[in-house]
């Protein structure tokens, strides 16, 4: 392990976490990077995103020696790809990052090398588009470079837990590639390493993060109905799960992150006559912010000069990430379309670039309406009493 060399392309979420993870393992690993401002934080044993724990991995990782930042990058034995994958105006994959860092990588691998795709990708992405500029570029990846998928699966706040206890799966785009890839995953993860072929793998990521938002549309569209019938959604749902095969997830404001409200969408590019529930489920989550929206607006008209108090704006709790963030685009709508004072509280940062941050107290103090939009534990204790004359609109249930 001391010689295997390992080039990791992309240094955000999960690729900075995976190569500082193998640094500290032993392994030589090389980030590359197109930002300069990622290289030199990361050389420096710093860190450009908030992640528990992170911090002390990459600087153990920088002080051994283990691992360094480029803007280019090296030959290496294994080389993997953790770039983003966004999608297009229209719902379409953007799988340009995936070709810029394949097209990258090329000129330095030698046959014998590994090459395994991280990011969340439509199916067919590894063979068709990975191994495929490979080969155009003279690689034989039927025979001596060796491509799998390994989809990543961590949630953000338990990055560094779950890469190593999480079962993993890993496909490859022949046989050969699947052995090579999972012979390298079993050397640092404590969870199961499960074979397949790469279109299995990465459809069954695009599956799991489908499932999980299938199951909050049906809470979103519970929290309406029940809003409608004068119901609390959340005494129903915990009532609801105490059925031995029921479990149904929280309603909240939307469905935010860049993961779960984008990845179903690969699934209906490719299967748009198939996949009506998965798409259905998107339009449910996505049109829950404006339901949001159009709820404090109803309770506003009540006031001559409304001061709405927003409690958060990540797109979860405990975290600073506002990517996709539903509560961010609540608060600009209700900003932009003058529906009174707009007061924020954002705990997890001090800053942010468009947004004027309160703290909490005062935020409930000057506000006639309190919205809340996160469950940061910050918000955890807050009670309707306490609250006093104040309207209360609560996505997420959590103030008692
Ligand atoms: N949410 C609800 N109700 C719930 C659960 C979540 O409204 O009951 C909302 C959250 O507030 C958030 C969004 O859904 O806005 C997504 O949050 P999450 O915690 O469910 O998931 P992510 O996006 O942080 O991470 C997911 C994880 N996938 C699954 O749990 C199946 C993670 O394991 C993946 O690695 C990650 O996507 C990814 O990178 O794809």
């Amino acid at each position: 392990m001391k010689d295997t060399k390992i080039c990791v392309i992309g240094l955000g979420y999960i690729g900075l976490p995976t190569a500082s993870l193998l640094g500290t393992k032993g392994y030589k690993v090389h980030g590359v990077d197109v930002s300069e401002h990622v290289v030199k934080t990361i050389n420096e044993g710093k860190i450009h995103i908030v992640e528990p724990d992170l911090d002390i991995m990459v600087k153990s990782a920088v002080n051994v020696g283990n691992l360094k930042a480029g803007l280019e990058p090296v030959e290496a034995d294994i080389f993997i790809i953790a770039v983003p994958t966004p999608f297009k105006d229209d719902y379409q994959p953007d799988l340009s990052y995936v070709e810029s860092a394949t097209q990258l990588i090329s000129p330095f691998i030698k046959p014998g090398n590994l090459v395994i795709l991280e990011s969340t990708s439509p199916v067919g992405t590894t063979d068709e588009v990975v191994a495929r500029i490979l080969k155009q570029n003279g690689h034989d990846t039927d025979k001596d470079v060796f491509v799998a998928h390994c989809p990543e699966r961590v949630l953000p706040g338990r990055i560094l837990i779950e890469l190593v206890e999480n079962d993993r799966i890993v496909g490859g785009i022949n046989p050969l590639a699947t052995e090579k890839a999972v012979e390298f995953y079993k050397a640092f993860v404590r969870g199961e390493v499960l074979s397949t072929d790469s279109r299995t793998a990465e459809m069954a990521k695009l599956t799991e993060n489908s499932s999980r938002d299938v199951s909050i549309a049906f809470a979103n569209e519970l929290s309406l109905i029940c809003d409608q019938e004068g119901i609390n959604v959340w005494e129903l749902i915990s009532l609801a799960n105490r059925h031995p095969r029921v479990n149904i997830l929280n309603p909240g404001p939307g469905v935010g992150g860049h993961c779960i409200a984008v990845d179903p969408w690969f699934i209906v590019a490719r299967s748009p006559k198939y996949a009506k529930l998965i798409k259905t489920a998107r339009l449910v989550n996505d049109s829950k912010p404006q339901w949001v929206i159009d709820k404090v607006k109803s309770k506003a008209e009540k006031f001559k000069n409304p001061v709405i108090g927003c409690l958060g704006l990540a797109f979860k709790a405990d975290v600073d990430d506002l990517r996709e963030s539903p509560a961010v685009n609540i608060v600009r709508r209700l900003i932009n379309d003058n529906v009174g004072e707009i007061l924020i509280s954002e705990p997890n940062l001090e800053l942010h670039k468009e947004f004027n941050l309160l703290p909490c107290e005062e935020v409930i103090r000057r506000s006639d309406i309190i919205l809340l939009l996160v469950d940061h534990r910050e918000f955890k204790g807050l009670k309707t009493i306490e609250l006093n004359e104040k309207i209360l609109i609560d996505t997420r249930g959590i103030i008692q």
